[in-house]
């Protein structure tokens, strides 16, 4: 098939997904085109059979307001006519789903079919879409959308609810490629890479995140500071965004900034995963929650929230640990209790690896992807 695919480019979930899905479906040997304004952050020239073509967005004085959705339109038509596209598929519904839907109908006119597929991420749903301003024009683009799926049954279950949508939502879990997202098997290897962060005897907390307020980096700080006052430890803070600078000042408010790294934005999270022996993930919401699969096919369990689609993808007690939003002081808690027991930290490493591979691997998940599209593409076929 030829593909095109359009998400954010930026640092983000739903990005995260949409470029690991081209760079699977490309080594499936179908030919993927991304359609955004940069070039996806974790694409930097990994494969073959992929194509990148960059939305321009001019700018004009009266447009205080440059309509990037129609530029995005317009190229998606163009990339479709000049490759051939057989359908597009769109991750995180705006604007992206109304800029697919303007380009099949543009290209309708040329007597050219394109159908597209959107997928429901999160926020798409749970808080920019339910913005009054853009849930009607949203509702429309996921009613008329040739196939949807949605990350989760909780996110699925939202859409339903909360935009009242009638049409079928396939769920098609995230995902992970085990054989990139792995355990550093080599122990006197993952102990030299853990010497570059912390002494040797130190447990390393992890955070990986766009710091957006969803996220609760603060939080984060906060578990970590109850941590380090009952063991040596480090916390390696991997990501960048609105809320660093509170959680910066936060740590040095606390005393612990000599113990708290901030990383920034990093393009191999592969290889800084394994380094740790626990990820924090206290978010408000996650609709899935990427960090934490990606953490679980490392062999590094979570310490998370009980909220949205995360209980579909940690078992709490088995593959990580969930409490309630907010609660600060259980999930630190929780985590030294898992820290003392060498037993059952190790048992959940091994439970959480187990489920990435049985459950969430590349292989079982982009074939379901490929499936869905056929579905949609033969459903059409008579039109
Ligand atoms: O995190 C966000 O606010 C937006 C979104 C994104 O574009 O990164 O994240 C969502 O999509 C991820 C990938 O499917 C999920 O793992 C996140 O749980 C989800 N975030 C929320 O639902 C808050």
């Amino acid at each position: 098939m030829r593909i095109g695919i359009t998400c954010y480019p930026t640092y983000g979930g739903s990005g995260v997904v949409a470029t690991e899905l081209g760079i699977e479906l490309a080594a499936l040997g179908h030919e993927v085109h991304f359609i955004s304004y940069s070039q996806p952050f974790r694409l930097s020239g990994r494969d073959g059979g992929i194509f990148y073509h960059e939305v321009p967005v001019s700018s004009y004085p009266l447009f205080e307001f440059p309509p990037y959705d129609l530029a995005l339109a317009s190229r998606m038509a163009e990339v479709a006519e000049f490759n051939e596209l057989d359908l597009l598929h769109v991750h995180y519904a705006i604007p992206h789903s109304v800029s697919a839907l303007l380009a099949r109908q543009m290209l309708a006119t040329r007597g050219r079919r394109l159908p597209f597929v959107t997928t429901l991420h999160g926020t798409d749903i749970t808080l920019v879409g339910l913005d009054r301003s853009y849930l009607p024009i949203t509702r429309y683009a996921i009613q008329e959308s040739d196939g949807v799926t949605s990350i989760s049954d909780y996110l699925k279950a939202k859409t339903v609810k909360d935009f009242e949508v009638t049409r079928g939502i396939e769920v098609v879990p995230n995902f992970v490629n085990c054989d990139v997202y792995a355990p550093i098997a080599d122990e006197e290897k993952r102990a030299e890479a853990r010497r570059k962060l912390a002494a040797p005897g130190d447990r390393i907390l992890m955070h990986l995140s766009n710091f957006r307020p969803v996220k609760r980096v603060v939080d984060v700080v906060r578990i970590f500071a109850t941590v380090v006052r009952e063991i040596p430890a480090q916390l390696v803070l991997v990501g960048d965004g609105p809320d660093r600078s509170e959680a910066e000042w936060l740590a040095r408010d606390l005393g612990i900034h000599a113990r708290v790294h901030f990383l920034g934005k990093q393009e191999r999270v592969n290889e800084l995963l394994p380094l740790a022996d626990l990820l924090l993930m206290p978010s408000e919401l996650e609709s899935f929650g990427l960090a934490a699969l990606e953490a679980m096919a490392c062999k590094v369990p979570s310490i998370a929230t009980r909220v949205g689609g995360v209980p579909e993808l940690i078992d709490d007690g088995v593959t990580g640990l969930l409490y309630p939003v907010g609660d600060v002081k259980a999930m630190a808690e929780g985590a030294l209790s898992l820290l003392g027991d060498k037993d059952r930290l190790q048992a959940m490493c091994e439970a959480g690896r187990k489920t990435a591979q049985k459950r969430f691997c590349a292989t079982l998940v982009v074939p379901h992807y490929v499936r869905y599209y056929e579905a949609v593409l033969a459903a059409g076929a008579g039109e």
